[in-house]
């Protein structure tokens, strides 16, 4: 049921205004704060904490990490080792740098680039920060991943002044007066053109986009910049000589339904035509949760079997401890391999009852991988849980106590949605 259609909200007289916020270069730029003398410089975030990281920080106390000369910070071109880049600041991205490519290849296009590993801690702290932050200006916000909110300003005073530009103004200060950080922010009827519109003028810019101007502006772009049309549907309808939007909007609605089913198709005419009645919800609920791994070397199933089990048995624990520490159960667990030769192959399994439990969660992994290849040598590792409900709401097993390892987090964790890297591995194949 949508706001407009729900009693207790009665629908706003105003015509809706919904913003769609992203944080420029996040995990890059929260990096720069800790080392301001970097700004400007091309800096690329990628691969785990280093040898040379710690080297960097030995010696220099907290307080004087902005003093740190340039000259000491490591390079990309010195960078061994099978990393992908998670962002890069927009110096970098100049020299086409950027999310997920490989650091190996990164460093033939930018050599001289910083590099940078993430601090998921500090990351969670400011992503927590500027999402408060805009809680206190506008108080619908619906959380999309670490980085993104959208934001209903239809009946925020002020919020309809100059369609939401005066608005997105104040929030875009605020952020910036309470992190030092900086957000592009579109404006729209709604939150499928919202989305767009945040990416019409990065970083730090504010895009307002009315009705009236979707063949202007939305219609000359690609396909895949729909949220929701990922990259097989996107080379599905180029193979039908479907590019733009625009292209799009001027198929018939029968047709894409015929080609993509009842829903998809009509969903795809509707928001061609920059149609989208969703509202913007307080709180969303994550759709999986996952953990995966890249191995130093790859490692092969017999030869390597013992190393291979304890990897998979942290995984699981920690999908375990994720769902426990978030109080989710899940119903599918799945498994992602990638092959010595990049190709992926995904398996899940639906329980007949939701569960958070680490052994079980194993048991059930472990009975996906006997259904995948392990000729081939592997190169990652994943588990996934999947069909979340949060605890209290399905028949559950209890959670056994395990042991929280630590190892690699995900950041699509929270909101794999948002994330193409994972889109194209992980999320679509399961
Ligand atoms: P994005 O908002 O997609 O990218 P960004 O904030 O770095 O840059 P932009 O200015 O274009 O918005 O993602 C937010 C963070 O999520 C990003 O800083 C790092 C992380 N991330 C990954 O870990 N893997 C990925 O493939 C992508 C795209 C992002
Ligand atoms: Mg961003
Ligand atoms: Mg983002």
């Amino acid at each position: 049921m949508t706001p407009q259609s729900d009693p207790a909200f009665p629908a706003s007289a105003l015509p809706r205004r919904i913003a769609h916020l992203d944080m420029d270069a996040f995990f890059a730029s929260v990096e720069l704060l800790r080392y301001p003398q970097l700004k400007g410089l091309p800096v690329v975030i990628g691969g785990g904490r280093r040898r040379v990281d710690e080297a960097l920080l030995a010696g220099h106390g907290e307080r004087e990490l902005r003093f740190i000369p340039v000259e000491e910070f490591p390079l990309l071109r010195d960078y061994v080792g099978r990393g992908v880049i998670t962002t890069a600041t927009y110096a970098a991205r100049q020299f086409g740098v950027g999310s997920a490519m490989g650091m190996m290849k990164a460093a033939r296009l930018c050599p001289q680039a910083i590099v940078l590993p993430v601090d998921f801690d500090e990351i969670r702290r400011f992503s927590r920060l500027f999402k408060a932050t805009i809680a206190e200006v506008a108080p619908l916000v619906q959380d999309r991943g670490i980085d993104e909110v959208y934001i209903d300003f239809t009946d925020v005073p002020g919020g309809q002044r100059e369609g939401g530009r005066a608005l997105a103004r104040l929030i875009q200060r605020a952020i910036f007066e309470k992190t030092g950080l900086t957000c592009s922010i579109g404006v729209a009827p709604n939150k499928l053109l919202a989305k767009m519109a945040s990416e019409f003028d990065k970083p730090n810019g504010i895009s307002v986009v009315q009705a009236s101007e979707l063949q202007g502006r939305v219609w000359p772009l690609p396909v895949r910049k729909i949220n929701g049309i990922g990259p097989k549907a996107g080379d599905k309808l180029a193979g039908l000589g479907i590019q733009t939007i625009g292209e799009l909007a001027a198929q018939d609605r029968q047709q894409l339904i015929s080609q993509f089913g009842k829903s998809s198709g009509a969903w795809m005419h509707e928001v061609a035509w920059g149609r989208d009645d969703s509202p913007v919800m307080l709180e969303s609920e994550p759709v999986s949760m996952s953990r995966e791994t890249t191995f130093e070397r790859d490692l092969h199933a017999v030869r390597d079997k013992a190393e291979l089990g304890r990897i998979f048995t942290r995984l699981c624990e920690q999908v375990a401890a994720d769902l426990q520490r978030k109080g989710y159960v899940a119903k599918t667990i799945g498994i992602k391999l990638r092959y010595e030769d990049f190709k992926i192959a995904t398996r899940d399994q639906t329980l007949e009852t939701h569960t958070a439990d680490a052994l079980r969660i194993r048991k059930v992994a472990g009975q996906c991988l006997k259904r995948v290849s392990l000729a081939q040598r592997l190169r990652l590792l994943g588990v996934r849980a999947g069909t979340l409900v949060r605890i209290g709401e399905a028949g559950v097993d209890a959670p056994k106590k395990f042991s929280a390892a630590s190892g690699k987090a995900i950041a699509a964790a929270e909101n794999p949605a948002s994330y193409p890297l994972f889109q194209d591995g992980f999320l679509q194949g399961f």
